[in-house]
């Protein structure tokens, strides 16, 4: 009975030098932490912002979740789980652009501006899927049209309406919108980097020591959960100056 148990084990084993396998774990974990926290803090906030901190909670929240299949993906097959992390990201993505919507709401932000991010972050995501999982071959071509969707968001947000509605609502906003901006800008290039670890083409050896699933792990530690604090913040001090 014992043998059999042991042959079938209800867990996978984590060897001592298996590193993704380690991100995807400890990436669970803080998803997990980072989700608990955002949703039980959420109720101690002006009404105002209870929604943006919901949102926090559920950025982090539905990639705990993905983190959980795709550190069984990893330690079953030993294969990168693109499906499951470009799933995480079809939802999560287009849930940080709706974070810029709602804090620009203040200063009279249209949905247009959200819808607007969301196509950019969905031709982002699609594109870098496509290149990705099934033309690999062109892997290069799609990581171009991906990087364009990347850079017009950039640019909406550093320069088009967003700033321009940042600006206006001052103060708090417009200091977290600058912090949001940074993150998309320095945060969300860790993404091209994993994906040029990971794909054939020119730039191969480049970044040929990285592994790709650990470059993104690391990527949505920082901007999944550093996102969801700067929202955070934003709440902690906007409800205190009305205090
Ligand atoms: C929580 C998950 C986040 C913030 C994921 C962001 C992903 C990106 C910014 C991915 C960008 C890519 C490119 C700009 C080019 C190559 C293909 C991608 C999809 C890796």
């Amino acid at each position: 009975m014992e043998n059999f148990l042991l042959s079938f084990p209800l867990i996978a084993k984590l060897a001592t030098n298996d590193y993704v396998g380690f991100t995807f774990f400890v990436g669970c974990m803080a998803m997990m932490a980072a989700a608990a926290f955002f949703f039980l803090s959420m109720n101690s906030f002006d009404k105002k912002w209870r929604t943006s901190i919901l949102v926090s909670g559920l950025i982090t929240f539905i990639a705990a979740v993905h983190y959980w299949y795709m550190r069984d993906y990893w330690a079953d097959f030993g294969e990168s789980p693109t499906f499951f992390r470009y799933v995480d990201w079809i939802l999560t993505v287009p849930l940080m652009c709706v974070e810029f919507f709602l804090i620009l709401k203040v200063a009279g932000a249209k949905r247009s501006l959200m819808w607007r991010l969301i196509l950019l972050s969905v031709i982002m995501l699609v594109t870098g899927y496509l290149g990705e999982a099934v033309y690999r071959d062109a892997a290069w071509i799609w990581g171009l049209i991906s990087g364009i969707a990347y850079f017009i968001i950039v640019y909406e947000i550093w320069f088009g309406t967003a700033k321009k509605l940042a600006v206006k609502a001052g103060g708090a906003v417009l200091q977290a919108h600058k912090m949001l901006c940074w993150f998309v800008l320095v945060g969300w290039a860790i993404y091209p980097l994993g994906y040029m670890a990971g794909t054939p083409g020119w730039y191969e050896g480049l970044f040929g020591g990285l592994s790709m699933d650990v470059v993104y792990n690391i990527g949505d530690a920082i901007n999944k959960i550093g996102f969801g604090l700067v929202v955070y913040n934003l709440a902690v001090v906007a409800t205190e100056e009305k205090a």
